[in-house]
């Protein structure tokens, strides 16, 4: 079955729009409030807690300065080119060390998950900044669902490759599909979303769709779009960026301003959306994330493991 016809974001959302929800959760006493008064349901609740309280980009912003390799390298090229793409009927293989490998139909996935409002910083090693209004669910839930074996270590996930629908795969140089990775216990994060929408709306192709990573406190090319393949290993997986160029990318790739890359400073960002004479901001530890993640590097030195 198509997974449009089954539960979306927008079926399960309050009749108050995005913004009132915004203002009701604007400060912890008025969260309070609406919680004690049953205003809020539970997602509510966790994106609270989960999320940043920084104005979120707009949905043209979020959704028309991409990168999407797949569909060209230009910012605006994932817009212009991703339209084509064929999100439905979509599935999910997942394999490697799980006790229930196979194809996970899209459909079924999203029958079992709880779907929630993620307010989340973003932050692209090419140093610009966004803050998105994520909906999605934990990665947990679907290792959960396949039943993670002891001895897997780490997360290995692969894009779609479909020459027909993506004109961006004919450039050379990157070997498809764009591969990612996350150790085991970061795929595990609470933090650590599998997004299927924006702005309570369909996640746009150009973004990801239908399923992508995000992981708020690495650089953004962690955050893998239109997953197709999930396998779980023992070994750490080759991934994209650092098979390109291992020298600037490593396999860790949290957000770092002490940590430079090779060509530039990580320190400061350009906000999207800020304007041309905008002031750059400060990058922060992790992004914005160190009391949450900070403990899974403990004892790391993340100078050598950039
Ligand atoms: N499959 C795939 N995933 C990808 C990329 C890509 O080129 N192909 N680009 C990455 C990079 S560099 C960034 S910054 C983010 C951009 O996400 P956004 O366009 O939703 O802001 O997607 C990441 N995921
Ligand atoms: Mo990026």
């Amino acid at each position: 079955m198509a997974y449009r016809s089954k539960l979306k974001y927008s079926d399960v959302t309050p009749k108050a729009d995005f913004l009132n929800r915004r203002q009701l959760m604007g400060g912890a006493g008025a969260l309070a409030i609406g919680s004690a008064a049953g205003v809020l349901p539970k997602w509510a609740e966790a994106a609270g807690k989960y999320s940043t309280d920084a104005t979120p980009n707009t949905f043209e912003e979020i959704s028309t300065y991409n990168n999407f390799y797949e569909f060209g390298t230009g910012k605006g090229d994932p817009v212009a080119n991703a339209q084509r793409l064929t999100t439905d009927p979509w599935s999910v293989q997942i394999d490697g060390m799980v006790d229930r490998p196979g194809n996970y139909d899209l459909a079924d996935i999203l029958a079992k998950v709880s779907i929630e409002e993620r307010i989340y910083r973003f932050r692209c090693v090419e140093a610009w900044s966004m803050v998105v209004p994520w909906n999605g669910f934990e990665l947990k839930q679907l290792l959960d669902m396949a039943g993670v074996q002891s001895g897997a270590k780490y997360v290995a996930f692969e894009t779609l490759v479909r020459p027909e629908e993506m004109p961006g795969l004919r450039r050379s140089g990157i070997e498809w599909p764009y591969r990612e990775g996350l150790r085991l216990d970061e795929a595990l994060h609470p933090l650590t979303l599998m997004a299927t929408g924006l702005y309570g709306k369909e996640l746009p192709k150009q973004n990801g769709a239908p399923l992508r990573l995000v992981v708020p406190w690495k650089y953004g090319f962690k955050s893998i779009k239109s997953i197709v393949r999930v396998t779980l290993t023992d070994k750490m997986p080759p991934t994209t960026w650092n098979m390109l160029q291992s020298r600037e990318y490593g396999f860790y790739s949290n957000v770092n301003p002490n940590v430079s890359h090779p060509r530039w400073s990580q320190a400061t960002e350009r906000q999207i959306g800020g304007g041309l004479f905008a002031k750059r901001k400060p990058t922060l530890m992790f992004n914005g994330y160190e009391k949450e993640v900070a403990s899974l590097y403990d004892g790391m030195d993340l100078k050598a493991n950039y």
